[in-house]
Formats: structure tokens, sequence, C-alpha cells
């Protein structure tokens, strides 16, 4: 089945009351960092750091660099991501891509929901890298109803939330007042909840499933996982996070350091173990951690099947083999250009976001799923097809 693109919420058109689905985002945005640093106090300590070093590195860095982040949560069933899919569009995000993560032993397949145009990417770049759990990749069938059933009995959007959306949709928009109450309630589906929805035992036989479905489902909602600022120099940036002492990541996923950056660069510090409760006894929950990025250029298909090519060689020094002049990138098509300078990645990359899946799973065993991907399923639960990244940048690059 093939689904059209069609936006929930038509960003050209703005009503004269209307607080426009830039301004919306970039108010999530900034609500949602504003929980997050004090939900998990080390993320305040990683945007310090991220500060420090941008402006070491450039004092002049486009404005765009200081709030540009991105997020992840991970959803339970095909009708939460329809329902996540248009109130994101309230906020001027779509659905670009597709990501398999079941080739990495993580039994989840994700999208990233973001700004599309030029103009709403500088306006407010924010993202979420968003998993849809694959129920069906649970191999044992009793444990697989109950994890349905279990879902089954949640709502992770408010009332307010939905009768929002519906406003927004029926309407073409939200005024100032509807605005703020959208950002706030929609804010409640991202926060942390210490009180699980299962026991300890339920909780413990999700766990060594998977220890990313207990995560999924054992909690009220999905709890946004991480926050990841923008780095100008992820190396100074992972020195500055050991010297700190902070438990960081032992690799930066991505391509090795290059005088051209490509694609991009991510690490992060792993998971904290947090008390949590199971129907009032005391328990443990491992899962949410603070990441950083850098960021470089968007690689063409030829480009990207190149990088793809020398990553499955599973050897850093393979990548000596990708050009790092802009010239020679340029002239053998292996980037986007706009202007004369290269366009920036924006998207995700499926090796580094299983990295980091397993960099915050210590301990979990390495799990093989079998079975095809399933964009079709994926884009059937989500009421609308995934945007091809590749299509927006050969639209912005110059022919
Ligand atoms: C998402 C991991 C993917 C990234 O930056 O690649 C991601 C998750 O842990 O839920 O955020
Ligand atoms: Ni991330």
């Amino acid at each position: 089945m093939t689904l059209a693109p069609k936006p929930f919420v038509d960003p050209d058109f703005i009503g004269p009351d209307f607080i426009g689905p830039d301004l919306i985002r970039a108010r999530f945005a900034a609500a949602l960092s504003d929980m997050y640093r004090a939900e998990v106090p080390l993320y305040a300590d990683l945007l310090d750091i991220v500060a420090d070093v941008n402006a070491r590195t450039d004092a002049d860095a486009p404005e765009r660099v200081a709030v540009e982040r991105h997020g992840a949560i991970r959803l339970g069933t095909g009708a939460e991501l329809a329902m996540m899919a248009r109130a994101f569009a309230v906020l001027g995000m779509a659905p670009v891509g597709y990501y398999d993560l079941a080739v990495a032993g993580v039994p989840v397949h994700s999208t990233a929901f973001r700004p599309v145009t030029e103009a709403a990417l500088s306006a407010n770049p924010f993202r979420v890298f968003c998993s849809l759990l694959r129920v069906e990749l649970i191999g044992d069938a009793a444990l697989r109803d109950e994890v349905v059933a279990i879902l089954a009995r949640r709502s992770i959007f408010t009332p307010d939330a939905l009768r929002l959306i519906a406003q927004a949709e029926r309407e073409g928009g939200l005024d100032e007042d509807a605005a703020q109450a959208f950002v706030a309630a929609l804010l409640e589906t991202f926060r942390w909840h210490s009180d699980a929805t299962v026991s300890a035992e339920t909780y413990a036989r999700l766990a060594a499933q998977h220890r990313l479905i207990a995560d999924i489902v054992a909690f009220k909602g999905p709890h946004i996982n991480h926050l990841t600022p923008r780095t100008l120099d992820i190396d100074a940036a992972q020195a500055e996070m050991g010297a700190r002492g902070i438990d960081a990541k032992a690799t930066i996923e991505g391509p090795p350091a290059r005088k051209i950056p490509i694609l991009l660069r991510q690490t992060s510090f792993k998971a904290l173990t947090e008390a949590v409760r199971f129907d009032g006894e005391a328990g443990q929950h491992t899962a949410r951690f603070g990441e950083i990025e850098q960021r470089g250029a968007a690689l063409t298909p030829k480009g990207r099947a190149l990088y793809d090519r020398l990553l499955a060689q599973g050897d850093a020094a393979a990548f000596g083999a990708f050009p790092d002049d802009f010239e020679t990138l340029v002239r053998e098509g292996l980037i986007y250009v706009r202007d004369g300078a290269a366009i920036t990645y924006e998207d995700f990359l499926p090796v580094s976001a299983a990295g980091i899946f397993q960099s915050n799973l210590a301990g979990e065993a390495q799990r093989e799923y079998a079975g095809a991907s399933s964009q079709a399923d994926f884009e059937a639960a989500l009421g609308r097809a995934v945007i091809d990244p590749f299509a927006l940048y050969a639209a912005l690059a110059d022919r």
C-alpha cells in the first residue's frame, strides 16, 4: 500500500490569530529541554560543555547551533505512532526516513520527525527520533499477548492534547492561548514517571526478553530518553566529558574525524540507573542519557553508497578511501551543495543509532532478529508515507 505524504496541518496556511508551527515547535523544544535539564541534571552539565566547546571553536557560529538539538522517544503501538504524527504535525514536523533497527538487534523501527523546509529548519531545527516497538518480533507468544494487553490499557496523551490536536486540524492552527495549552499538554507525554505500570515480576520478564521492551512497555508513557545538542567539535566535547569525570561512551559513532565533516558523528554519556516503583515496591530502571552530535555534509545516494560500503569493511582505516577535500567531493558528486557550500545532513544513521542504543543497554546480550524490515507496516501504522530524505536534499541543491 502506498500512502500519500500529506501533512495533517497545512504549514502554509496560518490563520490571522494563529501562532505558526515553527514558533510552537521552538517553544516545545525549549520547554522539553527545561524539563529534561531538571529531570536529568547531568544533561545540564552536557549543555555547559557544548556551549564552551562551541564558543571556543567558532565564536560566530550561526544562532541556530545554540538551540539545535534532537530527542528520542519509543512508542508501543501503531495507534500511539499515528497520534504522535498528528501531534508533531501541529509543531511543523513531518516523518522523514525509515530506520530498521532490527538488523542491529533492537526490536524497533523508526522515523525522524523534523521540519523539512529550509525556512522551518532555520526557524528551529528540533527533531525527534521516534521508534515503534515491533511486537511481532517477540518470539514468546504468551509474552507477546501480555505486551499487547498492557499497552492497550494506557493512553499516552492527555485529553487536552487530544482535543487541541483535533482543533488544530479542524481550524488550521492554534491561537496564542491554545498554543500555550498545547505545549504544556504535549509535554506531559514526554515526562518521566517513576511509578511503573507493571509488577516487578512482569518487568523482569519483559527485560529478560529485551531491556528496551521493558522500557517501552512498563511505563505510563514514552518518556523522552535523551536530548542531543549539536557541537561544533565532538572530539573536544568527548575529551571534556572525560575530563569532568562523566561516564561517556568509549567511541564516537559515525565517520572518523575529517577535514570536511560528513553525515553525523555522535557520542553520549551512559544511561543513568534510576529508582522506580513496581506496585509500590522499590526497583531500578536504566534508560535516560544525554548525547552530543556533530553534523557534516549531506551525502548524495552515490556518496552514501560509498560510505555504506566502507562501513561494511568494519575498519575505521577504510574511511581513508572517502575523499576529504571539498572540490573532489563536489566533482565526484558525493555531497549536496547549495550556493557553493555543503548542505548539512539533517537526518540520522541506523548504525550510529544502534550503537547509541547498545551503549545504553550495557549487559544486554546482542540479539538477532530475523524477518524482513517492514517500512510498509510502519507507514500503515503512521497513516502516511515517510518522506525520502534524499528528495529533500536534492530539492535544495544546486543543479
Ligand atoms: C534512539 C537512538 C537513536 C540517534 O541519535 O541516533 C538516536 C533511542 O535510543 O531511542 O537518537
Ligand atoms: Ni540521539
